[in-house]
C-alpha cells in the first residue's frame, strides 16, 4: 500500500480546501491541492450557503487531486469528507436538491425552538440525545420547514457524498448534532421524528466512519480524471469529530479545543452524560470516530474576530493580523471580558459595535483601538475554555492535565498563552489541519495503510507534526508571546 493516497474534502463556514493525504510508515503527510473560498450568502431571503458552487469548487478540487497523484505516479484510493454540522439540504425523489441549503446563522429557526419544546420537553430530548442547546439545532430547522413530503434530509457532507455516487447516508458523528439521534442507542430517535410530525424516512441510513457510501457515478469520474472505482469513505463527516480524532494526545485523560470559526471544547469519554447538571451546563454529547463521545461545549471562536477583520476590511482599515495581534499581546493582562457564547455574537453583522456594547453592559468601556477589542476577544475566549474544560472534568467526573489545541487557532501565539494562562494547564497545540488529518487516517484505516483504534491514529498524528508547547505562566503574566507556534 506504499503508494497510496487519500483525498480528503474538509470544507469549513469560511473556506474549503481538497487535500491529499500520504500515509507511509506510520507518518502522514499533506499536500494541499485546492483550496477556495466558503461563507454565508443572502439569497432567497435567507442566508445561506451557495451549495452549487461549493459543489463546483469540491469537483475542481477533485480534478486537482486526480492530477497530483498521477504526477506522482499514485492514484486515489478513496474520498473523505467533512463539513461543519447541523444543516442539510433537501433533495427530491429526482435526486434533485429543491433549494440551497440555509445556514445555521440564519435565525429563522429561533422562532421554532418554543413550538418544538410544546411538542417535546427539552429535558427528554436531552435525556435521549444528549445534545447541547443550539438554537440552529437540526431539528429546529426542520420544523420550520413547509413542505417536507417526497423529500428527504441530507446532511451538507452527505449530501456532497450523494452527488459524488449516488448513495444516500447519513454519517453518524453528523447525525448526532441533529437532535433527532439516540445518544446511548447510537440510532435515530425515530419517536421524536413522529412527535414533530416528520417523516420517518427523512434522514436516509445511518453510515458509520470507516464504511463505504459507494463508488463515484460515471459523470463525476469523467469530470474529474478520477477512476469510477474510486471510493467515497465515510469518515467523522462533522469536521469536530474529525479534529478530536486527530488530537496527538498521548494518554487517555486530555481536553481538547478544536478551534476555527466555533471553538469546541471538552473532553472525550466512552459513555455520554446525560444528567440534569449537564443539560444545565449546555453539555453536548456528540458522537465521535469508533463510537465516543465528544463531551464538550461549543465556545465562541475566531469567528468574533474574523468579523471584525471583516468589518474593519469594509471601513477601509485593513491590518495585518500579526501587527493586530503583536500590539493586543503588548497590552496588560486584566482587561475588560465578554460572554463569548452569547448568541448575541451567531449572526454576521458590525461585530466591533457588538463587542464594544458587550463590554459596555458589564460596566467597563474598551479604549478605542481594535488591539483592545482583539485583546478582549482572546481573552474572553480563555476565559470561557477555562470555565468550560473545569466544567467538564466536574460533570464528567475526571481531570486532564493538558489541553490540546488543533485547527486553525493552534497557529495564534497569544491566544495559546492566555489559555494555558487561565488554565493553569499545559497547552499542546496543533496540527492545524487536524479535520483534514483525521479524514485522511479514517480513510487509510478503513484501506488497511494503519490498523488499530483511536490511540494508534493518534500516534501516526504525534509522528507527523512538531507541536508546540506554552506552560502557565506565573502570575501577574509575562509576556504571552513565549514559546513555539507559528504566529
Ligand atoms: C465547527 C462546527 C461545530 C458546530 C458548528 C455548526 O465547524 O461543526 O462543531 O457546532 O460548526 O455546525
Amino acid at each position: 500500500f506504499a503508494g497510496s493516497v487519500f483525498a480528503a474534502v474538509d470544507i469549513g463556514a469560511s473556506s474549503g480546501r481538497v487535500i491529499l493525504g500520504h500515509v507511509i510508515e506510520g507518518r502522514a503527510e499533506l499536500e494541499t491541492v485546492h483550496r477556495f473560498p466558503n461563507g454565508v450568502k443572502e439569497l432567497d431571503g435567507g442566508l445561506r450557503w451557495d451549495f452549487d458552487a461549493l459543489f463546483a469548487e469540491v469537483l475542481t478540487g477533485l480534478a486537482a487531486a486526480a492530477t497530483a497523484a498521477a504526477a506522482r505516479g499514485e492514484s486515489i484510493a478513496s474520498i473523505g469528507i467533512d463539513t461543519w454540522a447541523v444543516d442539510y439540504g433537501l433533495v427530491n425523489a429526482a435526486g434533485d436538491l429543491v433549494a440551497a441549503p440555509f445556514s445555521y446563522r440564519d435565525d429563522r429557526s429561533r422562532a421554532a425552538v418554543a413550538r418544538v419544546h410544546q411538542l417535546l420537553d427539552p429535558a427528554r430530548l436531552y435525556a435521549t440525545t444528549g445534545l447541547q442547546f443550539l438554537p440552529f439545532n437540526t431539528i429546529y430547522q426542520l420544523a420550520t420547514e413547509a413542505h417536507l413530503d417526497g423529500l428527504q434530509a441530507l446532511l451538507i457532507p452527505d449530501l456532497i457524498g450523494f452527488l459524488l455516487t449516488g448513495q444516500r447516508r447519513t454519517e453518524a458523528t453528523n447525525a448526532s448534532t441533529t437532535g433527532l439521534f439516540d445518544a446511548v442507542a447510537g440510532e435515530w430517535a425515530t419517536e421524536f421524528l413522529s412527535a414533530l410530525g416528520l417523516p420517518k424516512d427523512l434522514f436516509p441510513p445511518l453510515i458509520q466512519p470507516g464504511e463505504t457510501v459507494g463508488t463515484l457515478l460515471p459523470e463525476i469520474a469523467e469530470r474529474t480524471g478520477l477512476t469510477a472505482a474510486t471510493k467515497v469513505v465515510a469518515v467523522g463527516s462533522h469536521d469536530t469529530a474529525s479534529a478530536v480524532a486527530a488530537v496527538p494526545a498521548e494518554r487517555r485523560n486530555f481536553a481538547y479545543i478544536s478551534s476555527g470559526t466555533w471553538s469546541l471544547v471538552g473532553v472525550e469519554l466512552s459513555h455520554p452524560v446525560l444528567s440534569e447538571a449537564s443539560r444545565a451546563a449546555n453539555f453536548t454529547n456528540e458522537r465521535g470516530v469508533d463510537g465516543t463521545i465528544r463531551y464538550l461545549r461549543n465556545v465562541g471562536g475566531l469567528w468574533l474576530l474574523s468579523e471584525c477583520q471583516r468589518t474593519w476590511a469594509g471601513e477601509g482599515y485593513r491590518p495585518e493580523l500579526v501587527e493586530l495581534l503583536d500590539a493586543a499581546a503588548a497590552l496588560p493582562p486584566g482587561g475588560p471580558l465578554i460572554n463569548a457564547d452569547d448568541p448575541y455574537f451567531i449572526a454576521p453583522a458590525n461585530m466591533p459595535d457588538r463587542i464594544r456594547a458587550a463590554v459596555r453592559n458589564t460596566g467597563a468601556v474598551l479604549p478605542e483601538h481594535p488591539a483592545h477589542i482583539v485583546r478582549c476577544i482572546l481573552d474572553s475566549l480563555a476565559a470561557g475554555y477555562a470555565r468550560t474544560i473545569a466544567d467538564a472534568e466536574r460533570l464528567a467526573d475526571l481531570s486532564t492535565e493538558v489541553v490540546h489545541i488543533v485547527g486553525g487557532g493552534s497557529q495564534n501565539r497569544l491566544l495559546c498563552q492566555l489559555t494555558a494562562d487561565a488554565t493553569g494547564k499545559r497547552v499542546i497545540a496543533g496540527p492545524v489541519e487536524a479535520t483534514a488529518l483525521g479524514n485522511v487516517l479514517v480513510q487509510a484505516r478503513a484501506a488497511g495503510v494503519v490498523s488499530g483504534g483511536l490511540g494508534e491514529l493518534r500516534a501516526v498524528v504525534r509522528a507527523s507534526q512538531h507541536p508546540a508547547e506554552y506552560v502557565p505562566a506565573r502570575r501577574p503574566a509575562p509576556s504571552p508571546m513565549s514559546s513555539g507556534g507559528a504566529l
